[in-house]
């Protein structure tokens, strides 16, 4: 008999699990999870995110992919939403970064960062960061980059 209401309340733990479960999962299932490859040679040119510039919203996963070899993402520190955490993935390795802030997140590639290879996220309307970022000093070629994705803001 103990041993029956046992299973009983065992199974019915593994129900509740199995709903929360769901429930979580059609929850990240509204997030979407948006690729970026890093690249050689791209349509905006060498040493490049792809795509450079991305609509999100918050809750929303980057996803940087080393499509080619000797790449890195993380993220500039000039240019992030306030509470947003600073990412930093290795060379050759995915990045995955949960944009759970609202705002504009920059990102570079640390080896070509000075040939322009950065990438700008909006995560939301009207970033609050605008003018930080419009502001922050990046090296000229990424500057160049970064300024023609900065005029995309809306
Ligand atoms: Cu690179």
């Amino acid at each position: 008999m103990a041993m029956e209401s046992a299973v009983l309340s065992q199974s019915l733990v593994k129900w509740c699990l199995a709903g929360a479960l769901m429930t979580a999962g059609l929850s990240q299932a509204q997030a979407r999870e948006i690729v970026v490859h890093m690249k050689n040679n791209g349509a905006e040119g060498a040493m490049v995110f792809e795509p450079s510039f991305i609509k999100a919203a918050v809750g929303d996963t980057i996803k940087f992919m080393p499509t080619d070899k000797t790449h890195n993402a993380e993220t500039i520190a000039t240019m992030l939403p306030d509470g947003a955490a600073p990412a930093v993935g290795k060379i050759n390795e995915t990045l995955v970064v949960k944009v759970d802030k609202p705002g504009l997140w920059g990102f570079k590639c640390k080896p070509h960062y000075t040939m322009g290879m950065v990438a700008l996220v909006q995560v939301g309307a009207k970033p609050a960061n605008l003018a930080a970022a419009r502001a922050a000093k990046l090296p000229p070629i990424a500057q160049k980059r970064m300024t023609a994705m900065l005029a995309k803001v809306k």
